[in-house]
């Protein structure tokens, strides 16, 4: 068994500031855990607005707390986002997130992250080549 905390991996190379200043992610279980998903705990900063397209993942969201948005790009819906809502992008669905209060989200990744991974210029996580030969 694997046992972690957040405050513990806090303080560590898990914690990950995203550049564009959007939302910070303490990836708290990996791609070498062999879980064969990875386990975020995430925060939106408040005022956060801007789009993600995870061509490569598929993403399930769970709102812990704070208040915002998601939006799908393809059709224009918007779905509020409070404390105990779930989104999940089955579809590698292009979407927007707005965070009108600091949003705190547990965030799980198939295929997993390795954990340095940021957002690329399509808000989109790159996959290591290992994880496309597989
Ligand atoms: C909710 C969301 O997609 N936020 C961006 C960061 C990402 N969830 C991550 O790397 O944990």
């Amino acid at each position: 068994m694997i046992v972690r905390n957040l405050s513990e991996a806090n303080k560590t190379d898990r914690k990950i500031v995203s550049p564009d200043g959007n939302w910070t992610s303490t990836r708290l279980l990996l791609k070498e855990d062999n879980m064969g998903f990875s386990f975020h705990i995430t925060t939106i900063n408040e005022g956060a607005d801007f789009q993600m397209h995870y061509q490569n993942h598929l993403e399930s969201v769970y709102c812990i707390s704070g208040e915002g948005e998601v939006e799908t790009l393809a059709d224009g819906k918007k779905y509020p986002i409070k404390p105990g809502t779930t989104y999940i992008l089955d579809k590698h669905d292009k979407h927007a997130l707005r965070a009108f209060k600091e949003m705190t989200m547990a965030c799980v990744f198939n295929p997993p992250l390795n954990g340095k991974e940021v957002h690329n210029a399509e808000g989109a996580y790159e996959l290591d080549a290992e994880s496309i030969a597989e």
